[in-house]
């Protein structure tokens, strides 16, 4: 396959350097009391699942900017995360989303991803929107509507979701809710949440063994005056009522400004109840932009608190399911996603190059800024040997996205795909 010849290729041209620089940074870090094979396989290991919906152009409610070579179908959207995987060494999950990435044939869907390497994360549900051939409308909610009839056909929707995702080898569904009010008065607060729960409840005896569920809170929009489920605390109140399989699902971008998000993260790894990630970045609300873009080393914390977690054996079971959750109308989306993916590693490898006994040392003694030292020197190492040469024995790209635009992928996709949803322009 090309895509792999690209990568060999390429690394071998830039071998030379970047041996120089990773023998560098090995030395540096040895100096520092840090074992650089250990952090190289724990990079390698890393894993994020990459949404169905992230492959196309998203849009704003301005508008939608096609890429040339977008991909038409499911189908050919497996195939761009093949990519992915092959430039990273990193994505072997895909997380459908369910109406809009609905396989007409779970099981043929399941033997082309099978075929490509890849296998099924979390299935997201949608009762957001009103879909061709719903009977009841999801305009003024859905498990919190005040009619019964609709909360019946929410809860059909997810047993639904929970039957393909069976049928194509996930074991987990992701609840992410838009039920709310604009206004007050509109929506009784305490029962909309009740009814939440009660529909939640249905939906959670339809598990199929070894299942999780993930709740997924935001704060607002679409609804402006009161989400349902708008924070961490209504998220794990959920999650606590419904059992030991629900965990709550934290998307960096579903927070008020300022929030502190690595608290957070702390706060549900205290309570048992982290279920994973929905990765992006942020300026002001929902942006889902580049993970990392934005606020680094927001990031870099998170992942402190992560592997933090990890270490401690007081943490039973600590496995959260890493997912990206973006939209993309201004960057080629399987390069952002490719950024995005380099941005997580990056992210994990500072967390990992933090000296732990330092920062406990330091923690203990009240010495804040040594404690302080001890993170920054960590966020400002550059990692970026380390994170090439993790990708490079996983048989992936030392520079993923200059290793993509060598493949000529899009261009040659931009022929195949044309009669899609976007027909590049013809010479004039
Ligand atoms: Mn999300």
């Amino acid at each position: 396959m090309f895509v792999q010849e690209t990568i060999e290729k390429m690394n071998a041209a830039r071998s030379g350097d970047h041996e120089q620089d990773l023998e560098t940074l090995i030395g540096q870090l040895h100096r520092r009391g840090l074992d650089a094979e250990a952090i190289l396989t724990q990079v390698g290991a890393f894993e994020v699942a990459v949404p169905s919906w992230a492959l196309g152009a998203g849009g704003t409610r301005f508008g939608r900017f096609p890429v040339s070579g977008e991909p038409r179908d499911i189908y050919e959207k497996m195939e761009d995360i093949a990519v992915i995987h092959r430039l990273t060494g990193a994505t072997p999950r895909v997380s459908l989303h369910i109406p809009w990435d609905e396989p007409e044939d779970p099981a043929a869907l399941r033997s082309h991803a099978d075929a490509l390497g890849l296998g099924f994360d979390a299935v997201n549900s949608n009762t957001f929107q009103d879909q061709p051939g719903r009977r009841l409308s999801y305009k003024f909610g859905s498990l919190a509507h005040p009619d019964a009839a609709v909360r019946e056909q929410a809860v059909a929707h997810h047993l639904h979701v929970i039957e393909v995702g069976r049928a194509l080898g996930s074991e987990a569904l992701t609840v992410w809710l838009a039920d709310g009010s604009n206004y007050p008065g509109q929506m009784h607060l305490r029962r909309s949440f009740e009814r939440t729960l009660d529909g939640l409840r249905q939906i959670y005896d339809h598990l199929p063994p070894g299942w999780r569920l993930f709740t997924e809170h935001k704060p607002y929009e679409p609804a402006f005056y009161a989400t349902v489920v708008q924070d961490w605390g209504s998220s794990l109140m959920l999650a606590q009522a419904l059992g030991e399989r629900a965990f709550c699902l934290v998307d960096l971008g579903h927070h008020l400004p300022n929030t502190n998000i690595e608290l957070v993260v702390a706060r549900l790894i205290t309570a048992g109840k982290l279920g994973g990630f929905h990765f992006n970045d942020a300026k002001y609300g929902d942006d889902d932009l580049t993970a990392g873009s934005i606020k680094p080393y927001q990031l870099f914390l998170v992942f402190n608190e992560l592997v933090d977690a990890a270490r401690d054996e007081r943490v039973d079971g600590f496995a959260p399911a890493y997912m990206i959750d973006q939209s993309h109308n201004v960057k080629d989306p399987i390069e952002a996603l490719l950024q995005t993916v380099d941005n997580l590693q990056r992210a994990y490898a500072q967390a990992l190059l933090v000296d732990r006994s330092a920062l406990e040392a330091a923690q203990n003694g009240c010495d804040v800024l040594m404690a302080e030292q001890a993170l920054a020197s960590a966020f400002r190492t550059d990692e970026g040997p380390l994170v090439a040469e993790a990708r490079r024995r996983r048989g992936a790209a030392l520079d993923p996205v200059a290793a993509f635009r060598e493949t000529g992928y899009r261009r040659a996709k931009a022929r195949e795909r044309s009669g899609g949803a976007y027909q590049p322009p013809q010479s004039l």
